[in-house]
């Protein structure tokens, strides 16, 4: 444990970047390091980057971390790199890393591929985001693809949802699952130097509009990322939503929020691992498992067995970490 503190107060890029990589291949450090980040409170502002693939989202996060340096903050950029059939999402951090900001000091990016099981990474994002929020970085920005289940776990992590899409709108919302249009707190209509850029935001106007319940009102901008139009208020938006978060309570209450979910994922993950160890070792219980494959059995009855047979047992299986 010494070490791990050690590792966390040289707050250098090397150490980061170590500690990010066991928690990234669940070793069994990780288990350490994520118990004790989360001990360490952070104060970033996490930020999550979504839309349609090409719609110019590395970009935008590049000109943004230029920015953000430029004002002395410390930046932890994620990239999801979705390696499902529907992008070729494994070229996202090397996209981010040509836009220049690499060479950052103050920038620090982690590209995390999904291992091809779509939301299989939620947790490990959370977890690289918990690191790096331990690590005192200032703001937090999360690239994501506008794709499936990984996306919604993605952003549920974020405090500000930044939605990009492009000029043409009716095309590119089709590509967007129902919902993701409520999640978002900004959106951008980026390549704003594309015809149609003001139909878009009229657009999206009407849809916002409809749908908007809260006291915030998400704001509808135009940039064109490669000129970095737009990147200044686009800032400043993500400041007022910043602001709004934390004169309304809802920064706490996200995190308050964050804390329970990530307390039932380790109970569920926890538990799950007892019962297979349970099932692996249970001779007795060998037979009814093959009762159930062979259809003799039925699996509700069998899974109370194995339950109520667990929590007999509990004392032999009492969790040591
Ligand atoms: N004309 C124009 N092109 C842009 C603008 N912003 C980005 N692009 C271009 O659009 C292409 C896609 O940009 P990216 O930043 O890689 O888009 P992305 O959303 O990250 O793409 P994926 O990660 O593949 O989903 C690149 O060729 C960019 O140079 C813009 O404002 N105007
Ligand atoms: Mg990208």
């Amino acid at each position: 444990m010494e070490e791990l503190i050690r590792y966390f107060d040289k707050k250098d890029n090397v150490s980061l970047g170590k500690l990010l990589k066991e928690v990234e291949n669940q070793t069994p450090l990780s288990y350490d390091i994520l118990k004790y980040s989360s001990s360490r409170k952070g104060k970033a502002h996490i930020i999550g980057i979504t839309g349609p693939p090409g719609s110019g989202k590395s970009t935008l996060v590049g000109k943004l971390c230029n920015k953000l340096a430029a004002q002395g903050l410390m930046i932890g950029v994620v990239c999801v790199d979705p390696t499902s059939p529907y992008t070729k999402g494994a070229l996202l951090g090397d996209r981010i890393r040509m836009q220049g900001i690499a060479k950052l000091p103050n920038v620090f990016i982690k590209s995390l591929a999904t291992r091809g099981n779509l939301g299989g990474l939620a947790a490990s994002t959370a977890d690289i985001v918990q690191v790096l929020d331990a690590y005192d970085k200032d703001v937090i920005l999360i690239e994501t693809v506008g794709v499936g289940q990984i996306e919604f776990d993605v952003l549920e992590v974020s405090d500000t949802v930044l939605l990009v899409n492009v000029p043409g709108l009716g095309d590119s919302l089709q590509t967007l699952k129902a919902g993701i249009m409520e999640i978002a707190d900004i959106y951008v209509i980026n390549q704003a130097d594309r015809p149609g850029a003001d139909e878009s935001v009229k657009d999206l106007n009407l849809m916002v509009r409809e749908s908007g319940k809260t006291d915030w009102s998400p704001p509808i901008l135009k940039t064109v990322a490669t000129q970095e139009e737009g990147i200044e208020e686009l800032i400043n938006q993500i400041y007022t939503h910043r602001s709004y978060l934390q004169n309304s309570g809802l920064w706490k209450e996200k995190r308050q929020t964050r804390n329970i979910t990530r307390l039932n994922s380790m109970i569920q993950s926890l538990l799950s691992q007892k019962v297979d160890d349970h099932i692996n070792t249970e001779e007795s219980l060998q037979q009814k498992i093959e009762d159930v494959r062979n259809g003799k059995r039925d699996p509700y009855t069998i899974s109370h067995d194995i339950v109520n047979s667990l929590v007999a047992n509990k004392n032999t299986y009492q969790y040591g970490g």
